[in-house]
């Protein structure tokens, strides 16, 4: 049975609370077993709400769970999605706040930025590549408000994909000027290297990750509006990182994003 509105609202609630504070809370499911996906989804729109209720704007979405690595790493089989704001965004070369974060991991992606809207269940990789603008690298910093970074797909989706922070660097780059299957990514902590791999990780190409966003839209009656930001999903397994670590991710032929943990 759907989750009432009421409860939506008491498990944002929780979800905000944990975000904001930098606490682990059980996994949502632990106490409403049978919170389904579109619950989930329903506690993200509430905490849409919310942020937005207090000035934040929305850049875009998340998709992340969207390399094998990754999901071996949580122990799940389809991609989640989750919503990204300014509120998120940090400078490449600048510092994170870690004690504003729980247990953060970082993990390179390819983020996309649409010119065009794209709907509807039938979108296909054709029409995310005509509608993208440039793509760019980015780091996404995840961290899970779960105690030892533990969860199901339905309570990750209510802690909005773990998303916490987010870096944008490197070179924007015309996605007809690149094979978006095989660009390497090195992430490097500290001077050296934590992990290796090539963009075919994620869906055997980062544009597929968009096309399921729009399918997942879809099924919720929304679109994938021109000017979305969009991160794809971690390239490889993410890092665990604490306070001191320099981050460097390298993008073949896209540059390179680099931050640090104070
Ligand atoms: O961006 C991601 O792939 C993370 C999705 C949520 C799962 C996690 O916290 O690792
Ligand atoms: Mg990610």
């Amino acid at each position: 049975m759907k989750m009432t509105s009421q409860v939506i609202s008491a498990l944002a609630d929780i979800v905000i609370h944990a975000q904001d504070r930098a606490h682990t809370i059980p996994k949502l499911t632990d106490q409403y077993p049978q919170m389904s996906i579109a619950d989930a989804y329903a506690v993200q729109d509430e905490l849409q709400r919310r942020w937005v209720e207090r000035g934040d704007r929305v850049m875009g979405y998340k998709a992340g769970l969207t390399s094998k690595a990754k999901m071996q790493q949580m122990g799940v089989h389809v991609p989640s999605f989750g919503i990204l704001t300014n509120a998120m965004s940090r400078p490449e070369n600048g510092v994170i706040n870690i004690g504003e974060l729980v247990h953060p991991r970082v993990e390179a992606e390819i983020a996309f930025i649409l010119r065009s809207e794209l709907r509807g269940p039938d979108c296909t990789i054709e029409q995310v590549i005509e509608a993208t603008d440039f793509i760019i690298p980015a780091v996404e910093v995840i961290d899970s408000r779960y105690e030892k970074f533990k969860f199901d797909l339905t309570s990750v989706i209510a802690d909005n994909g773990s998303s916490s922070r987010f870096v944008v660097g490197g070179r924007p780059r015309d996605v007809n000027d690149l094979d978006l299957r095989t660009i390497g990514v090195v992430i490097e902590k500290n001077g050296e290297i934590q992990a290796v791999g090539a963009s075919a990780a994620v869906l055997d190409h980062p544009a597929n990750a968009i096309v399921m966003l729009v399918q997942h839209l879809a099924s919720r009656d929304q679109v994938l509006p021109a000017g979305s930001f969009v991160m794809t999903g971690g390239i490889t397994e993410a890092i665990p990182v604490e306070k001191g670590d320099n981050v460097l991710a390298r993008f073949q032929e896209m540059g390179s994003v680099s931050f640090r943990f104070v």
